[in-house]
């Protein structure tokens, strides 16, 4: 049972608002698409967003957010890089700011859930950690040597998917993680990470991705290191965006597990919530699917 955020600055009811997000990067099509879902739901409501970008860097997020909230929006949403911008959560709501966190958390010792902020929406993490480890059991048949692919260091996803992974894998005695490394959530990074990781550990027959960007960069790196990825290597990743999808398909890719970027309609509902009862759960958790070869082909059309 989760306990209801009562303490945070308060919404008045008002027929229109004027909000902010703070994103935290657009350098991947899941962050493309979290945009886009938040501004097509504002513009369907009839209210006003602003939303900066952060460029994935902490000091950027922090003046972003202070900027914005010299603004005095109505609502502050915001999706943290790290779980280290509690501080500036709590100054937000110093401010009598509410603030309502999308897609990643803070750490709730500095900012208080329900006080400095009033609910974090995100994906159970670590359980799509330990759903990723059964899908790469069943690709491997539990003899795995794995490199592991984290997302950006200190980010609540990257935290936590790890810690889903691994204790998933402890029951597993045949799989191993024999190396992991950040490579920042990003294609780029993936593909190069992967390429030094796939020469360090020639005998690695997995590669498990903290999202569906390095695991994509890790079959190209895969491919020119001259194997063959899904066969003597197997991916599985997070996230379920179009070209995971499309590799999934292809049996390049063995399985993702969705973590679903449409966070609009969820995000103002909470605020239209909050204005009218003064109350809502501190966290909300999304239901994901996990995409293998028996439905990816079927969900590239509605993907991102
Ligand atoms: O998996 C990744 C993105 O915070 C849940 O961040 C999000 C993650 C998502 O950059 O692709």
């Amino acid at each position: 049972n989760v306990p209801m955020a009562t303490a945070a600055p308060k919404v008045q009811v008002k027929d229109t608002y004027r909000v902010a997000f703070s994103q935290n990067a657009s350098n991947n099509p899941w962050r493309l698409a979290e945009t886009a879902s938040m501004q097509a739901e504002a513009e369907r409501l009839g209210y006003q967003l602003t939303v900066t970008d952060a460029n994935n860097e902490q000091t950027k997020q922090i003046q972003d957010i202070r900027g914005l909230i010299a603004q005095r929006p109505d609502a502050l949403f915001m999706a943290p890089i790290t779980e280290q911008l509690g501080n500036v959560v709590a100054e937000a709501a110093d401010a009598g700011i509410p603030v309502f966190l999308l897609d990643r958390d803070v750490d709730t010792s500095v900012a208080k859930r329900g006080e400095d902020y009033v609910t974090v929406i995100v994906s159970d993490f670590v359980q799509q950690g330990r759903r990723a480890a059964w899908a790469m059991a069943k690709a491997t048949g539990g003899n795995a040597t794995i490199i592991e692919l984290e997302g950006t260091t200190g980010s609540s996803p990257a935290i936590d998917r790890k810690t889903g992974f691994h204790e998933a894998i402890g029951q597993c005695p045949g799989m191993r993680v024999v190396v992991s490394q950040s490579a920042d959530f990003t294609r780029a990074e993936g593909q190069s990470v992967a390429e030094t990781l796939l020469q360090s550990h020639a005998d690695a027959t997995a590669v498990y991705a903290h999202n569906d960007e390095m695991a994509l960069g890790a079959i190209s790196a895969i491919r020119a290191a001259g194997k063959v990825p899904g066969q003597d290597i197997k991916v599985v990743s997070i996230d379920g965006s179009r070209d995971a999808l499309t590799a999934v398909d292809s049996g390049e890719l063995f399985a993702t597990v969705e973590s679903n970027p449409r966070f609009g309609p969820r995000a103002f509902q909470a605020l239209q919530r909050y204005a009218q009862e003064g109350q809502v759960p501190v966290q909300q958790i999304l239901e994901d699917r996990l995409f293998d070869s028996s439905n990816a082909a079927e969900f590239i059309p509605e993907a991102y």
